[in-house]
């Protein structure tokens, strides 16, 4: 297995919707094109398409809800997003999703969190902990071995936990919707709030004050930042002091400056930006000024059924791209433990997953 593969993982930045696989997508708009629904012609080119712009890819977004918004499908798709980044040794999964209320099917906000929960409960190839709760000492020696197990013979284990996503088009009352059903949740391993949608949509100060309640209630809260040029957003979001930020690319000499200085984490989607040409060239990707600065990074995937990746892709991009090493790139995979929303005990163990990793490496 090739070490981008094998070495432990964490994963900050997926969104749900995003993540799924291809061939779950085309069955889904089989079955809709047979019930006459859609015509499956036109969307089978749709989603097999390799290249899109940023304008595009959340047209694809409304096609993708179309074809997964009932509970089954979202239980469904759950289950195997969760699965795949197991399989690549991720340790720790913070998947998004934007809670979707759509009265023809009888689906509210807190039922399609329902169904996102039993897709959770639901996976079977590897242990989930996705449950808040306090581990003991031998619980966690013990599930580090268990990680350990590489070779395949011993159970993995993955925790992950969930945000919720407020979507650049809805009002103030369905993003406070959405946090109040986040609080709701907490017991079921929701850790807070992210703001995303077509950046060219809405207004900042629309999600404030949900964004507000939010960080006044102690939900972590990341924001997508700068990913199209925007001067009225990025310094207000700068100021808001998120724990984390997504993207960071249309940013001006002045935002950079305090980025840099208020060490806002960083979620960085280096295939995502650059097949949706936010970025030209990876060459002249932030990352390398960001990682030569030593400012808090992370890789990860955006949507790894989207812009076809995963993360050890991610991981193997970057060290191709920007000349690290396998080190080094454990280095970054390990730093991210920092940056996680969930409680010191799920720190705790990760820290000694990645150790007994670092002994393997050669
Ligand atoms: C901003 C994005 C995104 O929530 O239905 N989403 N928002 N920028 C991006 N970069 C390409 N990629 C995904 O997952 C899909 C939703 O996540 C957001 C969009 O709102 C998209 O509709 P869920 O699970």
């Amino acid at each position: 297995m090739e070490w981008w593969v094998s070495m432990p993982k964490i994963e900050l930045h997926a969104h749900l919707n995003g993540s799924i696989r291809d061939s779950t997508l085309l069955e889904l708009a089989r079955v809709l094109g047979e019930k006459g629904a859609i015509v499956f012609s036109d969307v089978e080119h749709v989603i097999m398409k390799n290249d899109r712009s940023l304008g595009e890819v959340f047209k694809l977004f409304d096609l993708i809800h179309i074809l997964t918004t009932d509970h089954k499908t979202v239980t469904r798709i759950t289950k195997e997003v969760v699965e795949d980044f197991a399989s690549e040794n991720v340790v720790y999964l913070e998947l998004r999703t934007t809670p979707k209320k759509n009265d023809s099917i009888g689906m509210s906000k807190q039922s399609y969190m329902e169904a996102v929960i039993e897709g959770l409960r639901a996976v079977t190839a590897v242990d989930i902990d996705f449950v808040p709760h306090k581990i003991n000492t031998q619980d966690s020696l013990n599930s580090i071995a268990m990680n350990d197990a590489c070779d395949g013979t011993r159970r993995k284990k993955t925790y992950v936990r969930l945000l919720l996503s407020i979507d650049r088009r809805e009002t103030t009352e369905a993003a406070i919707e959405t946090v109040k059903l986040a609080l709701e949740m907490r017991g079921l391993g929701v850790v807070g709030i992210d703001l995303s949608g077509n950046p060219d949509v809405g207004e900042w100060n629309t999600f404030l004050p949900a964004l507000k309640f939010a960080q006044e209630q102690g939900l972590y809260i990341t924001l997508h930042c700068g990913e199209v040029p925007n001067r009225r957003e990025v310094q207000p979001m700068l100021d808001f002091l998120p724990q984390r930020i997504g993207h960071a690319i249309f940013f001006e000499e002045e935002e950079w400056r305090q980025l840099k200085s208020s060490k806002i984490p960083v979620e960085i989607c280096l295939t995502s930006n650059i097949k949706t040409e936010s970025i030209s060239s990876i060459d002249i990707h932030h990352f390398a000024d960001l990682y030569n600065a030593k400012h808090p990074l992370v890789l990860c995937t955006d949507d790894a059924g989207v812009f076809s990746t995963s993360l050890s892709n991610e991981y193997k991009l970057a060290s191709t791209a920007f000349g690290l090493g396998k080190r080094e790139m454990f280095e970054l995979a390990r730093n991210g433990i920092e940056f996680i929303f969930a409680g010191d005990d799920v720190k705790q163990y990760l820290v000694g997953a990645f150790d007994s990793a670092a002994k393997k490496l050669n």
